[in-house]
């Protein structure tokens, strides 16, 4: 009788701990069909994801801690149906009519970074703005949040109406983080990199375009903790990071001195907006001592 007392007693203890650290995280996105002004005032068709029904420009990242359960519900708020897909957590998209939802229960065993998008017609609804990213963590560092993208206007706005564009010359205009250019970037916390000297910093990367983004840190080393695409370049320490069209890594900077120094797109086109110059992905990291 004693010995399994103390067997249920292990279990019980066993239940207990996990249950403690495996949270159950409600969350609702609103696919939302509006339009999203650039760094120079002009408009183009835009369709995000929100956390509420009202739109912004901004997918919300959905952040975890490894080993909750994720429940979620996602409503089409727009005119036309739309779909719902985790890259590598979901093997499939589901489909969600006009002013629909779906209920999409997950478990995130692994920590990681995952891009939620709507695979529709892919690339046309997620270069039209649906795509956001997932970040399951097991520390409690700062973190940062980068989306990173490129528009065009005028094919934003044949591909809304239905018309069709040539991938294969796919010359972009405004390049975005988190939907800024410069010198909005810079406002936003949840992307502007500020911290100590010797702090471990965690920096969160989507690219939820279709071009390669070519990130180069000025000042600073880090070391990628994870790719979704080459886990060959997993604890690589570098300053320049290619990031390729849905790829996500997870950067991890520890800051050696203090200072102020840029980091950009390496790929000279993406630092303009509408070509000038530096109104595109541009941003500085911000250390002190
Ligand atoms: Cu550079």
């Amino acid at each position: 009788m004693v010995s399994s007392g103390l067997k249920y007693l292990f279990v019980g203890l066993l239940f207990f701990s996990l249950s403690a650290q495996c949270a159950l995280v409600d969350k609702e996105l609103y696919i939302i069909s509006d339009s999203l002004e650039t760094v120079h005032g002009s408009k183009m068709p835009y369709i995000t994801f929100n956390d509420s029904d009202v739109f912004t420009a901004y997918n919300p990242v959905i952040e975890l801690q490894q080993g909750d359960s994720l429940r979620l519900w996602v409503f089409n708020q727009d005119s036309i149906a739309h779909e719902f897909q985790i890259i590598n957590i979901m093997t499939s998209a589901v489909s969600i009519p006009s002013m629909d939802s779906v209920y999409v229960p997950l478990l995130f065993s692994n920590v990681g970074n995952f891009i939620y998008h709507d695979p529709l017609q892919f690339p046309k609804n997620t270069f039209l703005g649906l795509g956001g990213m997932i970040v399951v963590k097991d520390h409690a560092h700062d973190s940062f949040y980068w989306n990173i993208k490129e528009h065009d206007e005028q094919w934003s706005n044949i591909l809304v109406n239905n018309g069709t564009v040539n991938w294969s010359n796919y010359q972009p205009e405004y390049f975005t983080i988190n939907a800024n250019s410069n010198p909005n970037i810079n406002m936003d916390t949840t992307a502007r990199i500020v911290g100590n000297v010797g702090d471990t910093l965690m920096l969160y990367i989507a690219n939820t375009g279709q071009s390669i983004h070519s990130m180069h840190f000025h000042g600073y080393h880090g070391t990628v903790m994870y790719s979704s695409k080459n886990s060959a370049h997993h604890g690589w320490e570098k300053d320049t990071y290619a990031i390729y069209p849905m790829e996500t890594v997870i950067i991890r900077i520890v800051p050696d001195k203090e200072g102020e120094y840029p980091v950009h797109d390496h790929n000279l086109v993406a630092v303009t907006g509408n070509n000038l110059y530096p109104n595109g992905m541009f941003t500085t990291i911000l250390i002190a001592p």
